[in-house]
Formats: C-alpha cells, structure tokens, sequence
C-alpha cells in the first residue's frame, strides 16, 4: 500500500484519540459471513467505534442504530459455534488491532429470542447471558486481554437447546479503564442468527436469568465502577448482568421433531452474485438492443448506489467490485455491442481474518426439555449437568442458580371435613391456600398458581406460567397445589 503524507498524519491523529472497537464480523462454525453481513453495526464510520456510556440508553442493547435491523439473517444450528471479530478500525484502514491494551476489563454474550426480526425491538425484555468472563486469576488477564490476545476474535457456543427461531445474539465487551472516575465504556453491537434447534417451543428462561437491555446494569453499580488499577486488585470482579444460563439438551437422545420452521426472511438470496455486508447484486436482465442495454447499464449503477447508500462502516470493498462490472456494460453500450450483458468475473473481496479462530470456552449447561421426545427420555426435573463438565476458562463458568422444582409426593389425604374445618373461607379443595400468580411465577415457595393469571393456566417445571408445550407439556402438569408435578 502506498501512502501520502497526509494519511499518515490522518492515522496518527485516529491513533491517537480513538483506540476504541466496533464488532464487524461474524463467523458461524469458522465459516466467515463477510464483513458487516448479519450484523447491526452503528451506520456513521468516524463515531463506530465509540463506546457506549450511557447506560440507560435504548443503544445499549444492540449499538448506535442498533434498533434498525439489518437486511440479512445468517442461519446456524443450535450448538454451533460462533465467532465475533472487533476492530479498532472497522474497515482496518488504519490498522488490524482489535481494542486498545489500556481497555480492561470482561466481556459478555448475551442473546434474545425475536418474534420478528424487522419489528421486534432490540432494546427491552428477553435477554439473557450464554457466556462471560471477567477477570482470570490464574493468567493475570482480564477477558479484553484475551481477546487482543486472540487478534480481536471471540468464541463461543450457542446453547444446544436454543428452539427454532430467530436470534439477536450480543457480544459485549466493557472497558474499565476509566470506571473508576464513573466512566465505565460498554461495545456492543449484534448478529441477526436464524437457529435451527430441536424444538419450536420457545425457550423458559428462569426469571432470575432473564433481563431486560438497558437495565441490567446501572451507573455507579460495583461492575462498572471497578478500579483497575490498584495493587493488588480488589478481586473477586463481579461481571454485570445475571448468572450465565446456558440451556443444553438432555443427554439421552431425543428424537427431533420432523416439521421444523424455516427461515423465512432476511436468507441471502439464492440470486445473489455478489454480497456486500448486507447488500446483493443480481445479475442484470439480458438484452439484445441498444435501449436493453442501456436500461440494463442503468439497473447495475443504481445497484452500485444501493451498494454503498448500504455499506456499513466495515467497508464497501465489494461496491467497488460491482462497480467494475457496471463500467464494463457501460462500455459494451458505448461500443454499440447491443448483447449482453458481458460476461464478467466478479472476484468477490474479504478481508483477511486476523488469526486462528479461537476455541469456544466450556459453559456448564442446565438441561432442559428441548424436543418432542423429550418427555419419554428425560427426567422433568432441571438439572445442572455434571460438575466434571471440562472447564477450559475458569472465570467463564457461572453455575445457573435454577431451582429445581419440587416433585410432589403423596400427599397426606385429608378428609374432608377436617379441610373444611381448616380453610373454613376455602372456595375449592386443594388450591385454596395459592393466590393468582401477579408476576408470572409460580410453584415452589411462591404460593401461587397460574391457574387464572394472565401469564397462561400451565406452570412450567422452573417455576413459570405459561401456555407452550413447555410449560404444559412433556408430562408436567399444573397440581393442585401449583407446582409443575409429573404426570405418572
Ligand atoms: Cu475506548
């Protein structure tokens, strides 16, 4: 590359008060979606790497313009791995460096199920946290050093019992160089991920790991005001945000339903020769006249303006791709050659990924019901999978606090008449104790039932009122006194 003067002063002048990161890049099972493809990335190049500080922000959830989405949804299996990349610079025009060293501090994934990827807000209720880290005693490191370590790319796995459906997923770092003086600076940005799981059930997440984005961390709160830079540090970190939930399937084989949905919007279309962040170019209709050819001339250009109106701060490396075939129909015209359109190779441009694509770290998994045949394969209690789960990152690993719903034994019969004399205002049996669940949970130590609420009449096995299979279904039942109860 050759460079003037004045684009080394420019790249000392970036350097020097902007060493901030951007998430461009998405890889699903180390397969490289292009850069800024499936991602919603702050539109404006020169702020796209800027921090997000205020923490009550609608930003928060998925970036600035965060709430617009993006026209491609990138489709992965439940459990497959995925890869984000930050950059310091998001089209890497003055460097390939990820986050400045000075930037400490954990990083976070956080994911939310969306009924429609176009009209579903990002910022708001649903999400919750599949990974963190924070900082690693044994390495001395806090997960941002990792991450630089690692040239700017994060792994990790999507929970194997994600249901069908579509998936903003969130990688967040936080830099708390400056937290201490009350400036904690969160990156945020998010993939639009099509899963294809097991079930189409949507997932129960417990309420205690469910939250809304913003409002999961507050300014002032332990997480964002550490100081990193005592001796020795005031360890243990407490990372923002709730425990980890990572929802796995039974380990007993389960039998996948046969009709699954399929993505139905936001697919990059078949037609598509050649991809552009969130942009396609489609080949041009075929012509054998002057008017064809250049009417035909003009549906490429005004597909290269689309092309960079669309091109996020990541780059518009393939505009200028297409623009080369646009120039070579134009021509063609000029030249009274009425046939066409021209043959012409277009050479697709990607960015070099910037090193080995890291392993994703172990998360330990709480089991929940995942498919149809679940309810002949698995004991209905939640349960946390072994504690000999391999555990690569020791920080990363934040056991579920589920609790386990109580299975209901035998209970002791009584009579009626003694019942009647216990609950002499009782109107029915059983359930007279439980009121009317208010909060949507339910069973337990709650002592209320869903039976009647607005959250749907089944309680499910963690303790949820709902409707779906999952809270009715697979052989649970709503007891008489309100808890999720096996159906023997
Ligand atoms: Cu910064």
């Amino acid at each position: 590359m050759r460079y003037t003067t004045a684009t080394i002063g420019l790249a000392a002048f970036l350097g020097s008060t902007s060493a901030h990161t951007v998430f461009t890049t998405l890889f699903i099972n180390d397969q490289n979606q292009g850069d800024g493809t499936c991602v919603r990335m702050p539109k404006q190049g020169s702020t796209s790497t800027y921090p997000l500080e205020d923490l009550s922000s609608p930003d928060m959830a998925c970036g600035r313009d965060g709430a617009t989405p993006v026209a491609f949804t990138c489709p992965a299996d439940a459990g497959s791995k995925l890869t984000f990349e930050f950059r310091e610079y998001a089209d890497l025009a003055y460097g390939t460096g990820s986050i400045d060293p000075s930037h400490k501090g954990p990083c976070a994934v956080y994911v939310k199920q969306v009924s429609d990827m176009a009209t579903t807000p990002a910022a708001g209720a649903g999400w919750f946290k599949i990974w963190d880290e924070g900082y690693d005693e044994a390495a001395g490191k806090w997960c941002t050093e990792k991450l630089i370590d690692n040239n700017g790319l994060l792994s990790v796995n999507l929970p194997s019992a994600l249901p069908t459906g579509y998936f903003l997923v969130r990688p967040e770092l936080l830099a708390l160089h400056n937290a201490d003086k009350g400036d904690p600076q969160f990156y945020a940005g998010c993939a639009q991920v099509f899963v294809s799981g097991t079930t189409e059930e949507p997932l129960d997440v417990p309420a205690n790991n469910s939250v809304s984005i913003p409002g999961y961390v507050g300014k002032g709160e332990p997480s964002v005001s550490f100081n990193i830079w005592t001796q020795p540090l005031a360890l243990p970190y407490a990372i923002p945000g709730p425990e980890v939930f990572n929802p796995v399937l039974p380990q007993s084989p389960v039998q996948a339903k046969v009709v699954q949905a399929k993505q139905t919007t936001g697919a990059i279309p078949s037609d598509c020769i050649l991809k552009n962040a969130n942009w396609c170019g489609f080949e041009v209709p075929s012509y054998t006249d002057e008017d064809g050819c250049w009417a035909s001339s003009q549906k490429c250009w005004d597909q290269n303006s689309n092309c960079y109106d669309s091109a996020p701060p990541s780059g518009s490396a393939n505009c200028k791709v297409w623009e080369a075939k646009c120039k070579g129909i134009q021509d063609a015209c000029a030249a009274k050659n009425f046939q066409g359109p021209p043959v012409y190779e277009l050479k697709a441009v990607e960015a070099a990924v910037p090193g080995a694509i890291p392993g994703a770290a172990e998360v330990k998994g709480t089991e929940v019901q995942g498919g149809a045949g679940a309810a002949e394969t698995v004991a209905p209690a939640v349960d946390v999978q072994s504690s000999t789960t391999p555990v690569v990152v020791a920080t990363s690993v934040a056991a579920p606090s589920v609790a386990a719903p109580s299975v209901v034994a035998a209970e002791p019969s009584v009579s009626a008449t003694t019942e009647a004399a216990a609950q002499p205002t009782a109107p029915t049996g059983g359930a007279a104790a439980l009121v009317i669940s208010q909060d949507g949970l339910c069973g337990g130590t709650t002592g209320q039932t869903c039976e009647g609420s607005e959250f749907g009449g089944c309680c499910s096995a963690s303790g949820h009122c709902g409707t779906t299979k999952l809270h009715c279904g697979c052989g649970w039942q709503l007891s008489k006194q309100g808890r999720g109860e096996m159906e023997l």
